[in-house]
């Protein structure tokens, strides 16, 4: 055993095998045990605290379609991350996080800085929580680590390792495993499904973030265009999945149980592909579904069968399902289906500050590039950036599938990296609100060291806009805490080290926009905007 490889080499081999050479990560005297020799061929991103390490990542991964790596400091750093766990756990986004731990010789005493119950901590936002029972098994950990992460429904996993892991003797080279990364349906079924498409006179298609996720995107339009439905998006996606200036596109569903009823009350039968029944936000009652309409849902996801209230489930990648069910579905695409109806609030271009969120969404729409995927967590102006920037693309629209703002900047930064990794040259457009840009605010910063094509467009109305509508849906008068006052962005994100503007005026907006589409790196533009109310009924 004198000449054997040490843990740290043979796990390095393993991960450079597996592709996962770039690192996300804040470090700890735990951790570095780990980066200790940190090869030449593998990159490491630093992140100032670990919210932003694990969106970033996740932001990564989303753009290459690979796992990503994470490192983060024990108890502490976990604890930080959490939140970003949630949304990649949700987002069904595949990343190993690492954590390190006190050394196995003190471990018993709880030091300084130890992570106690390791593998409880990060539940239930992981699928798999280890630490491993020996050192030697470190790299047969990652190997298994990698399998579960990217196995449907894919997501985060966790591994906890000791510090003094790493110079043990390894056993040998790891075994290099692969396993599917599709679960193909139960075609009985799916022949099934469709004779109840057949059998339907007034169809409704509903696609969610999985038919993007699994590069089902055109083979949701040809699905869509033969059974000739109309096509809503679930609500409050988190990807696009379908091109939303398509004729047959009829919008977002509500986030209400009564809305959704009432939207659906025309159709016999409704089909859900890759999405949630459904993401229900505020609660309105209602039923489920409109008396006399049938609901089929087909998911790779059991959790989500699972949580369905109604309806009839199939388990399954929706690409291979949309694939099939194609051919076994009868040509209806000259079934006449009415346009969507265009809203017909008016629209209110003011063109000085404070702006209105009609004028910054239509102003971008103007500027923006049609290749620039577009990250948003701007909570009150969801409507707006439907109207006039829908996605026409596939893999070009990113939100946080938890709910939880902080998200949207260290993704979009990660999405630019991994934009990068993969060769694809395209500016990312960020649409942030004042108050959701705060939370993970220091991933500019590395945003600015790896001089990332971003434009952060924040949305300074001074305060939790949303949050007012809520207070008018829940008759809750007299909430505290809803104002931000005193906050200079622009300030902020020039201690960053980015390039930042204030501008008052949709000509300086679109003028601004367009500079930092040629700058050297992220340029955050701070615009002033009227708060938008709105109906959440
Ligand atoms: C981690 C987290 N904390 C708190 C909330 C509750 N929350 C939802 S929206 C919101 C305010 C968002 O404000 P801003 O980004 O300024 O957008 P605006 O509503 O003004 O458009 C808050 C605090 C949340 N969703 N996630
Ligand atoms: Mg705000």
């Amino acid at each position: 055993m004198a000449n054997a490889k040490s843990v740290h080499e043979v796990t390095y081999d393993l991960l450079r095998e597996l592709g996962l050479t770039t690192v996300f990560g804040n470090p700890g005297s735990t951790e570095q045990t780990f980066l200790s020799e940190f090869p030449d061929d593998f990159t490491y991103v630093l992140g100032l605290q670990e919210a932003s390490v694990v969106a970033m990542a996740d932001g990564f991964a989303q753009s290459t379609g690979k796992p990503a790596l994470v490192n983060v400091h024990t108890a502490a750093g976990t604890g930080n991350a959490t939140g970003s766990l949630v949304a990649a756990y949700k987002g069904n986004t595949p990343l190993i996080v690492t954590a390190g731990q006190q050394t196995r010789e003190m471990v018993l005493c709880e030091p300084y800085l130890s992570n106690p119950d390791e593998t409880v901590f990060p539940q239930p936002w992981v699928k798999w929580a280890y630490q491993p029972a020996r050192a030697e098994d470190v790299p047969a950990a990652f190997m298994r680590a990698y399998v579960l992460a990217l196995q449907p429904p894919a997501g985060p996993v966790y591994l906890s390792i000791p510090l003094d892991d790493w110079e043990r003797p390894a056993l040998g080279p790891a075994a290099i495993r692969t396993a599917s990364h599709r679960v193909s349906p139960d075609v009985e079924r799916l022949r099934g499904f469709a004779e109840r498409i057949n059998g339907a006179q007034r169809p409704a298609l509903v696609f969610g973030p999985e038919v993007d996720r699994s590069g089902a995107w055109d083979a949701a339009v040809a699905f869509a265009e033969k059974v000739g439905a109309p096509v809503y998006s679930g609500p409050l996606p988190d990807r696009a999945s379908f091109p939303e200036d398509h004729r047959l596109f009829q919008g977002q569903l509500p986030m209400t149980i009564g809305g959704v009823s009432e939207v659906l009350r025309d159709h016999d039968v409704v089909v859900v592909i890759g999405a949630q029944v459904f993401r229900y936000y505020p609660y309105v009652a209602g039923d489920y579904l409109p008396e006399g309409t049938e609901l089929l849902q087909i998911t790779a996801d059991p959790r989500l069968t699972g949580a369905a209230p109604v309806g009839d489930s199939l388990l399954g990648d929706v690409l291979p399902a949309l694939e099939q069910l194609v051919d076994m579905v009868d040509d209806h695409s000259d079934r006449q289906v009415p346009a969507a109806q265009a809203s017909t609030s008016q629209i209110d271009l003011t063109g000085s500050a404070p702006l209105t969120a009609d004028a910054v969404w239509s102003t971008l729409s103007t500027v923006k590039p049609a290749d620039s995927p577009l990250v948003t967590e701007s909570t009150s102006t969801l409507a707006q950036q439907a109207r006039f920037l829908p996605s026409t693309r596939p893999a070009s629209f990113f939100a946080t599938a938890s709910g939880g703002i902080g998200w949207g900047v260290p993704a979009a930064v990660g999405i630019a990296l991994g934009d990068r990794a993969r060769g694809v040259k395209r500016t990312v457009l960020a649409t942030i609100g004042d108050g959701s840009f705060q939370y993970s605010v220091q991933a500019i910063w590395t945003a600015a060291q790896h001089r990332l094509p971003i434009v952060f467009v924040v949305m300074r109305n001074e305060e939790y806009s949303i949050l007012k509508s809520f207070a008018v849906l829940e008759k809750t008068p007299g909430v505290p805490g809803l104002d931000l006052p005193g906050l200079d962005i622009a300030s902020l994100a020039l201690g960053f080290g980015c390039r930042a503007v204030n501008v008052d005026s949709t000509e300086k907006l679109a003028h601004e926009f367009t500079n930092a589409l040629s700058a050297d790196g992220p340029t955050v533009i701070v615009v002033p905007t009227k708060p938008q109310p709105i109906h959440l009924g």
